[in-house]
């Protein structure tokens, strides 16, 4: 019998300032909702789906920067959510702000939480690849995630749910190869992507016009040379003065674009992944243990 998985892209509209958690959550419950009616069994969201995306401004107030992470997941206003995966029978993956106080000391992450479908956090991912500054520089688009997150100590875990081995990743992670190669060796099919990506960029104005397009190539060439389904879900739309791109997607082992959003608000996509394509096509190209050679990769030619 083929195995296959419902998934889910939950792609969001802005998020603005100010906005209640309250109002966020009603939101993403609409959408899981929405997701258990199209037939979907795990689900996924933006990365920081519960606010605006703060990185973009430089924030003095210590107060104020804390309001945009949860200090603890689930909490009390994100429960609500995890509820709705138990009625719906819907798994989900969340991209937060996590805070964690050791004492008197901080630490910050830029998280993902994996919940199943009785509504039980399973685990959690840190983004690895954290892009950005610390402080903003002349001429760059302010981006000041590494002032605000340490990169994730967590590695690529991968999770069994239901069967289905399942890997999380943030953002920037899609565009590094070895996101996907190190969920593959850890035993991933199903990869869950968050991301905020912002239309403009003007240190690189050249490359505005391939926003969209780099946003895919990596995702859909990690899917493919992994032999995993990829489902990434953007926040998108004008968000505090800032343009996101969308492009919201759920791809196929065989690099090939099952399912795309095509607005830049809540959009469900949804596509019913045949996880026995993932031995198929590693078969005809991928079969790890018969062709690839790792022994050789760190060899020097020698002269
Ligand atoms: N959120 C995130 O990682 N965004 C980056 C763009 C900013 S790089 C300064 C991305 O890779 O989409």
């Amino acid at each position: 019998m083929t195995r296959r998985i419902g998934l889910a892209a939950c792609q969001m509209g802005p998020v603005q300032s100010g906005t209640s958690r309250a109002e966020v959550v009603g939101r993403l419950i609409a959408m899981l909702e929405r997701a258990a009616a199209g037939g979907a069994a795990l689900a996924v969201f933006p990365e920081l789906a519960f606010s605006t995306f703060f990185p973009r401004s430089e924030i003095a107030d210590e107060t104020l920067l804390d309001s945009f992470y949860e200090d603890g997941f689930p909490n009390v206003e994100t429960a609500p959510l995890l509820y709705a995966a138990r009625r719906l029978n819907i798994g989900f993956a969340i991209g937060f702000a996590e805070l964690i106080r050791d004492g008197g000391e901080a630490r910050r992450f830029n998280s993902m939480a994996l919940v199943d479908r009785s509504g039980t956090l399973r685990g959690l991912y840190r983004k690895i690849h954290v892009p950005g500054s610390e402080a903003p520089e002349p001429g760059v688009t302010v981006h000041l995630e590494r002032r605000y997150f340490a990169p994730g100590d967590l590695g690529f875990p991968v999770f069994d749910l239901d069967g289905v081995r399942v890997g999380l990743a943030l953002c920037n992670d899609r565009r590094w190869p070895e996101t996907y190669r190190m969920l593959c060796l850890n035993g991933a099919e199903v990869v869950l992507i968050g991301y905020n990506t912002p239309l403009y960029l003007d240190e690189a104005p050249a490359l505005a016009h391939l926003r969209m397009f780099h946003n895919h190539l990596p995702m859909q060439a990690g899917a493919y040379q992994n032999t995993l389904w990829v489902a990434a879900a953007a926040k998108a739309g004008l968000e505090d003065g800032q343009a996101l791109i969308g492009g919201s997607c759920i791809i196929a082992p065989s690099g090939e674009m099952a399912a795309l959003a095509i607005s830049l608000q809540d959009e469900v996509i949804v596509h019913c992944a045949d996880l026995d394509l993932i031995a198929a096509c590693r078969r005809v190209n991928f079969d790890f243990a018969r062709y690839r050679r790792p022994d050789q990769y760190r060899r020097i030619a020698e002269a």
